[in-house]
């Protein structure tokens, strides 16, 4: 079985960082050929290093990897082709599906959303102008659809990384990063945000220390102003009050994931470090990418219907108010020592969710499974 992946890398990281691990998957445990058409290698480079932006292709974790020019060249299309997030595949290669015995299977890949509507647009076919169906895969977080990408064995993983002192010291000297004895740990990924400086005057204030780890990006520019200091680079270390900020290199997949683990709260965004920080069952505040109108206001209320089930009425609460001040650019002080007081349920209620979504069939399994039924 032959499979072709399209991304068109938008902006950030979160289209190359799904398909890639979504790719790599489908190869690892489905035994399928997958060729990975990706239009800014660069971007795919940070997150795989190994990568090499200059190869039109080469092979990475079993995976064949391409780099899609604007200039395409014909090639006989897979047996199942899955649009990333709607992007627009060559007319030539779309041509070439409409000509193909048996007709490819079309899929788009879509954003993941916890809204009620996707679980009624899941696996819903619509006919293109020439004769063939394209079908809509939403991932999510309900049995209505296509489920959360996971790898098998993640959750042992995690367990035993968590479980093992030794690990975790080996990683973050892997970092050269001295961790502070006792101190919370939290990692931070982030958009621009105005709520930066307040979150972080309320943990420089607290009476217990926390280390604060940031891989390089985004929020770099407001953790240096709030720090008054010098341009932050990966490997410095600053302290102000009971903080202490520690800078990352922008870190390969997997070591994200290690972070994410090693961490008592991880502040994350977009869709797969959101769902990765989920996969690491601890505690988390979401940046979620903001949309034109507001619109993802809906997708973040959404969401926190969903997860804060079975939470008593103060951690709820407390889980909101944090997580809207954090996305609506406001003070944090006074979310921030209410999130607090209900930091133990809140911790638990995080590793028990984990456990209920990771019982449930992972995406690159619904994938393989869909297909099979479509024959
Ligand atoms: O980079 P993002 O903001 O991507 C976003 C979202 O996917 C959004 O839905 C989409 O519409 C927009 O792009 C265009 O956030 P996300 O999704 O978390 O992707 C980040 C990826 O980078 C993820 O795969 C984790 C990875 N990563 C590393 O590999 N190393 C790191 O050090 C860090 C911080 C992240």
């Amino acid at each position: 079985m032959k499979w072709d992946i399209f991304c068109s890398v938008v902006d950030n990281f979160g289209d190359i960082g799904v398909t890639w691990r979504l790719a790599r998957q489908l190869v690892a445990e489905h035994a399928v050929a997958v060729r990975l058409w990706v239009d800014d290698l660069s971007a795919f480079a940070r997150i795989c290093p190994a990568v090499d932006p200059r190869l039109d292709s080469q092979v990475q974790h079993g995976v064949a990897i391409h780099a899609w020019h604007g200039q395409w060249t014909a090639i006989e299309p897979g047996d199942v082709v899955v649009e990333g997030f709607a992007c627009h595949l060559p007319d030539a290669y779309v041509a070439a599906m409409a000509a193909r015995e048996p007709k490819p299977l079309w899929l788009n890949l879509e954003y993941l959303s916890a809204e009620k509507w996707v679980g009624g647009c899941h696996g819903l076919p619509s006919m293109q102008s020439n004769g063939l169906q394209k079908y809509f895969f939403f991932p999510g977080f309900t049995g209505q659809t296509g489920g959360l990408l996971r790898e098998t064995g993640l959750m042992a993983e995690r367990h035993a990384f968590q479980a093992d002192a030794g690990t975790a010291a080996r990683f973050w000297r892997e970092l050269a990063v001295e961790p502070v004895a006792g101190a919370r740990l939290i990692s931070l990924f982030a958009y621009e945000n105005a709520a930066l400086g307040s979150w972080l005057d309320g943990l420089a204030a607290m009476q217990s220390t926390t280390q604060l780890l940031v891989p390089e990006g985004r929020i770099l520019k407001d953790v240096e102003r709030w720090l008054g200091g010098p341009q932050l680079r990966a490997g410095d270390c600053r302290v102000r009050g009971q903080l202490q900020v520690n800078v990352l290199p922008f870190l390969e997949q997997s070591q994200y994931d290690r972070l994410l683990w090693s961490c008592d709260f991880n502040a994350v965004r977009g869709e797969d470090s959101f769902l990765r920080a989920q996969w690491a069952g601890r505690p988390m505040l979401w940046h979620i990418y903001p949309q034109e109108e507001g619109a993802h206001w809906d997708k973040l209320d959404a969401f926190l219907q969903l997860y804060s089930q079975g939470l008593s009425a103060p951690a709820r609460e407390a889980l909101l108010a944090l997580w809207r001040d954090w996305n609506g650019g406001q003070m944090m002080t006074q979310s921030w020592s209410l999130w607090q007081e209900q930091a133990e349920e809140l911790t638990v209620h995080a590793e028990k969710w984990c456990l209920e979504q990771a019982s449930r069939t992972d995406l690159a399994a619904a994938l393989v499974q869909f297909q099979q039924n479509w024959i």
